[in-house]
């Protein structure tokens, strides 16, 4: 009687136990199934959010004067990969550094070049021109550009938005043009 008992109470344990690990497996799996749809749904959410910033927070109207609050991080990326404005309109744009990381690092500036201008080109002849703040001396490639910049900075241009029709803006800073660039489209 006291082997049984001792023999149910291992079973039961045993039992215990694998069912323990099935439902932690369980667990694991509808965890995982809903991680997986929740990354699913973050991601739209983001990009809602995204585009709410985009539309909204991002770039603003007031007077006349559109302003347009670009920044950009340590992970090498702009918020916008698109700006839309109107021909004639006053710009004024900032570009804020929310990085840490020093200039010389992670320097940022934002670049709006003329249209026709071949973007990967212009990005090389940038990074040998460090003495010019990363744009090329003498080029005729460039309409505005501000200031380069690093973590925790910002520098403020203003402009007119040029005839109508889609141009590259880029970070001119060795390498960045890759990944941080964008359109900006004049309607
Ligand atoms: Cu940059």
């Amino acid at each position: 009687m006291k082997n049984l008992t001792k023999t149910l109470a291992v079973l039961v344990t045993i039992l215990m136990v694998s069912c323990g690990d099935e439902k932690k497996e369980q667990e694991t799996i509808t965890i995982g199934e809903e991680g997986t749809i929740e990354k699913i749904d973050t991601r739209d959410e983001d990009q809602t959010a995204a585009d709410n910033v985009e539309s909204g927070e991002a770039i603003q109207r007031q007077d006349g004067v559109v302003q347009i609050n670009l920044t950009g991080d340590d992970m090498m990326k702009f918020n916008l990969n698109e700006i839309r404005v109107k021909a004639g309109e006053t710009v004024r744009l900032t570009l804020t550094h929310v990085g840490q990381l020093p200039e010389n690092a992670m320097g940022h500036n934002f670049v709006l070049l003329k249209q026709g201008t071949d973007v990967v080109d212009f990005g090389q002849r940038a990074a040998t021109a460090s003495g010019n703040d990363y744009i090329p001396e003498g080029t005729n490639n460039v309409i505005v550009h501000t200031e380069m910049i690093g973590g925790g900075e910002e520098t403020t241009i203003e402009f007119t938005a040029p005839e109508a029709g889609t141009y590259d803006y880029i970070c001119s800073f060795p390498g960045h043009y890759i990944q941080m660039q964008g359109k900006f489209i004049v309607e």
